[in-house]
């Protein structure tokens, strides 16, 4: 038992020391990994925005858990960004390896932007959320605008 565990646990520590794109096998595979991450974040950051645009209506549960989970998977995508995944199944542009240090501002700045709104959705309060989902939904379109072919 102690010895699987510690194998386990020296698996992990290789695993944490390796650089990020070798955590994937192929390109394909880290490609697959962040739009499937891309399609969780924009699907319960969605359902934030259509609380605050009316089209749902507000439930300051639901809100928080939703931003919440946006706010976890905008930290997963970027190392899935690694040498020699520009090419094959991906709408991301050149400038995201070419431009990289704007490429990772951006990604930052999106991350804080999220992460504050889901700070203040704990908060449960409508007209704060719709303050905070404008910034965080602005830093999602500058990196679509910048980052990916559509
Ligand atoms: C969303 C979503 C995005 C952003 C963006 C904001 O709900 O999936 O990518 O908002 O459209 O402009």
């Amino acid at each position: 038992m102690k010895k699987t565990l510690n194998l386990l646990m020296s698996t992990l520590a290789v695993c944490l020391a390796m650089p990020a794109a070798a955590q994937f096998a192929k390109p394909e595979d880290a490609i697959k990994y962040r739009k499937a991450a891309f399609t969780v974040m924009s699907t319960h950051f969605g359902r934030v925005g259509a609380m605050v645009n009316g089209r749902a209506p507000f439930d300051a549960k639901a809100a928080a858990e939703n931003a919440e989970l946006a706010a976890t998977m905008s930290k997963l995508h970027w190392t899935a960004f690694g040498e020699g995944t520009d090419k094959g199944e991906t709408r991301a542009k050149p400038e995201v390896w070419k431009d990289n240090a704007k490429f990772k501002e951006a990604a930052e700045k999106m991350q804080v932007e999220v992460g504050k709104l889901a700070s203040t959705a704990k908060g449960g309060n409508l007209d704060a959320i719709k303050t905070a989902f404008g910034p965080a939904a602005a830093s999602c379109k500058s990196c679509h605008d910048n980052f990916r072919k559509d």
